[in-house]
Order: C-alpha cells, then sequence, then structure tokens
C-alpha cells in the first residue's frame, strides 16, 4: 500500500486513480496512472467499475493530493454525478482534490452545462478532450504550492488534516 512519506525533502504527492461503476475500460485508468507517475505521484489504482463507495471510502481514509476519476464508455457525466454524491456523502471533496475526465458523453463533447453540473456536484476540475492533460498541468501547477503547504503541515504534525483549496 502506497504512504504518504512525510519528511518535507521526500515528499511525494498522492494519487488516487478510479473510475465510475459502470465503466470497464482498464486502459485509460493504466494511461491516466503512468501520465501521473511521470509527473511524480505515488498512484493507488482503484481499477474499473469501482463502487462508489469505495472510492469514498479510500479518498477519505488515504486523504491523497489528487484524486482522478476517469470514465471513457460515454456515461461519465451522469455516473460522475452520481459518485459525487457519495463522494460528498463520505465528505471526499474536502479530503483531496478531485477531478473527473475521460470521454464523458457518447459523442465525445462535454458541453459547458455539463461541467457546471459535475463542478456544481463538487468536482473541482472536468478535464477532457484534447487539452485535458494540458489543463490538468495547469491545475497542477497551482496545486504544487499546496503540496508544498501540505509537506510543511505533515512535517509540523501528522494529525493536521484541513484542505486548503487553490484551484
Ligand atoms: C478497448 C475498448 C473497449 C474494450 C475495453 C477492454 C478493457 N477492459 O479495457 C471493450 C470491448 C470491453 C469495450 C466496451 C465498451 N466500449 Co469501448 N472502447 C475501447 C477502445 C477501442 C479503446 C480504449 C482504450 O483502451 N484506449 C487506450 C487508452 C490508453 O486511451 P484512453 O482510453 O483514451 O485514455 C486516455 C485519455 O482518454 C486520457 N484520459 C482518460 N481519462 C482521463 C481523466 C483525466 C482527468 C485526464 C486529464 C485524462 C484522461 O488519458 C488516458 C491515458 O492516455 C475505445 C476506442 C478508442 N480508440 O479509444 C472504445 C470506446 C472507449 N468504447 C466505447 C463504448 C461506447 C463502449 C461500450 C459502451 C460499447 C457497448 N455498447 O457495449 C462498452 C462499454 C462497457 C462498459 N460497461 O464500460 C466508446 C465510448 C464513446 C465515447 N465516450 O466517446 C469508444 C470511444 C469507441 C467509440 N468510438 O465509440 N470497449
Amino acid at each position: 500500500m502506497p504512504q504518504k512519506r512525510s519528511n518535507a525533502m521526500t515528499y511525494q504527492p498522492l494519487a488516487i486513480v478510479a473510475s465510475t461503476v459502470d465503466d470497464s475500460h482498464i486502459w485509460n485508468l493504466t494511461g491516466v496512472e503512468l501520465e501521473l507517475r511521470d509527473r511524480g505521484f505515488d498512484v493507488m489504482n482503484l481499477g474499473c467499475c469501482t463502487q462508489p463507495e469505495h472510492v469514498a471510502e479510500s479518498v477519505r481514509d488515504h486523504r491523497p493530493d489528487l484524486t482522478v476519476i476517469s470514465s471513457v464508455n460515454g456515461h461519465g457525466a451522469l455516473s460522475g454525478l452520481a459518485l459525487a454524491e457519495t463522494l460528498l456523502q463520505y465528505q471526499a471533496f474536502s479530503a483531496s482534490t478531485i477531478v473527473i475526465g475521460g470521454k464523458l458523453t457518447i459523442d465525445g463533447l462535454v458541453p459547458p452545462m455539463v461541467v457546471l453540473a459535475l463542478k456544481r456536484a463538487g468536482y473541482d476540475a472536468v478535464l477532457s478532450g484534447p487539452d485535458a492533460w494540458r489543463n490538468l498541468d495547469r491545475l497542477l501547477e497551482r496545486e504544487r504550492l499546496q503540496f508544498r503547504r501540505t509537506s510543511a503541515r505533515h512535517s509540523a504534525s501528522a494529525s493536521a488534516n484541513e484542505k486548503e483549496v487553490v484551484a
């Protein structure tokens, strides 16, 4: 089980990668995991068809710096909304920066109304299309400031658990 490291010099951010309960695609998750490892993350990949409670418990218990929900079967917009309800119940949105992305609708287009609905449901960002990774990198640029602060906080007190939203 990957562990968050508490030493400020060696701190490695942790990411959880998961999918929606109805999505059986796996290579998107492996691809996302590899992309995040390239960016310096330790990654817990929860696999496809992830039960919402499992995602929510994992985020609540491990408090990852980043959680990526990836769905490509075309139903991610709707399933992502349902998942958000469970994440909210488990207070997962206050334990991690949580983004959703991939191919979230059948035609692959994600209209502004859908982005808005997912953000209102709690996601920090909705990332799809050709700019998805560039936009995630922009988010990470801002979040890295948070990682440094989180690192200092972990050094000072392992029990500190408040979240600072930078995005
Ligand atoms: C292989 C495959 C399958 C296999 C999956 C095997 C497996 N266990 O993985 C099988 C045959 C089971 C399958 C089933 C289905 N599939 Co399928 N499948 C594909 C296919 C051909 C390749 C997917 C793949 O492996 N890609 C490789 C990975 C590495 O790339 P990726 O998925 O795009 O992920 C990258 C990016 O999207 C991005 N990304 C993903 N998530 C996120 C999140 C964030 C935050 C960011 C920043 C980036 C990001 O980064 C990833 C890594 O580089 C695609 C078509 C295609 N060419 O993409 C269709 C495709 C995904 N499937 C599709 C569909 C519709 C289905 C079915 C619904 C078909 C059906 N009617 O039964 C079912 C769904 C079953 C289910 N319950 O989920 C559609 C989805 C439509 C859409 N969303 O646009 C696609 C696009 C085919 C199409 N053109 O219509 N499928």
